[in-house]
């Protein structure tokens, strides 16, 4: 392992002894949801994972240490310092070089994930191909990073702020594998269901085990994503979501803000238009996918042993 890496104690014994360890992502925590929700929600989350029998491992580099694992101390440090930066790939060893601190993207958490033994991780919303690409070349590196790390992501699909349909396009040229956990459509973040398919369905987590098996037996070094929609009680109102995103779109539009703005912006016009209830759908989607990961990590675990 590498010494870069400080993976915390409980992590580390979960790992050489082979139990379950579920990885989690710190972006939705320092930038994805406002505070004080943020250090709530990472709280349940972790609470959730060990209710399963799991042992979680938020991912977040603090004064320059990458940090696999984190304790209460360094939970709150991520949810309310001022100076966390977002860190995909590329932005970790200049974060690491000058003893800062950053949350990590689905694509930075999946690589150290990696790096420190552990394949299975939970996360709200995958990035992926930004509205307008053809023009701006807007398109998360979370997948080309998926596209070569072998990692399985529990995830409630994409944001529909983005082009769904052509992320799905190109996670199928990245090889990136989807399958939607107890449904055949590819879930909406907010929503159950995005509007388009998935190729395959899986109803256990056990099947998902199966499928990690095989990926390792092919030696193959691609992500799966189970994709795995919000309980249909914690959805957004399909006809408010519509409304919300429409709305937001041409505010953003009408005022100029472009590129990396236009995420956090649209967060924000839902949380506020929508008097805070895509706030608790968010919170709500995200626990339930940690909850899935860390059954995922046991039938996987349990497999490993055979
Ligand atoms: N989706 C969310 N909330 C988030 C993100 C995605 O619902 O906070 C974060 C994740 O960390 C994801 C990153 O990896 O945004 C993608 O950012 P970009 O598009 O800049 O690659
Ligand atoms: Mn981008």
């Amino acid at each position: 392992m590498p010494t870069a890496i400080t993976v915390h104690p409980e992590v580390a014994a979960a790992i050489s002894a082979g139990k379950p360890v579920v990885a989690l992502e710190s972006t939705i925590i320092s930038h994805g949801l406002p505070r004080p929700e943020n250090l709530r929600v990472a709280q349940e989350v972790e609470e959730v994972v060990r209710a399963r029998g799991a042992v979680p491992a938020t991912i977040a580099v603090l004064d320059g240490s990458v940090l696999v694992g984190l304790d209460d101390d360094q939970l709150a440090e991520v949810a309310a310092r001022d100076d966390i930066v977002k860190a995909g790939v590329r932005d970790l060893p200049v974060v690491m070089s000058r003893s800062a601190s950053a949350a990590t993207t689905v694509a930075a958490t999946s690589i150290i994930a990696r790096a420190s033994g552990i394949d299975v991780f939970a996360t709200g919303g995958l990035g992926g191909v930004h509205r307008q690409a053809r023009d701006s070349w807007d398109e998360s590196a979370d997948l080309t990073t998926l596209a070569s790390t072998a990692v399985t992501v529990v995830c409630s699909g994409v944001k529909s702020i983005l082009d769904v349909g052509a992320t799905l396009e190109r996670m199928e040229t990245l090889n990136i594998a989807v399958v939607g956990y107890r449904t055949p459509r590819f879930p909406g973040f907010y929503l159950a269901d995005s509007g388009h398919a998935v190729g395959w369905q899986v109803d256990d987590a056990s099947e998902v085990a199966d499928i990690m098996q095989a990926r390792s037996a092919l030696g193959l070094g691609s992500a799966l994503i189970v994709a795995n929609p919000i309980p249909a009680s914690d959805q957004l109102d399909p006809d408010l979501h519509d409304t919300t995103l429409a709305q937001g779109l041409a505010i953003a539009q009408d005022r100029g803000i472009t590129g990396k703005d236009v995420t956090p912006f649209l967060l924000d016009h839902f949380h506020r238009a929508t008097h805070g209830a895509s706030l608790a759908a968010n919170a709500a989607l995200i626990v339930n996918n940690a909850d899935l990961a860390a059954r995922i990590a046991s039938a996987r675990a349990l497999a490993v042993d055979r």
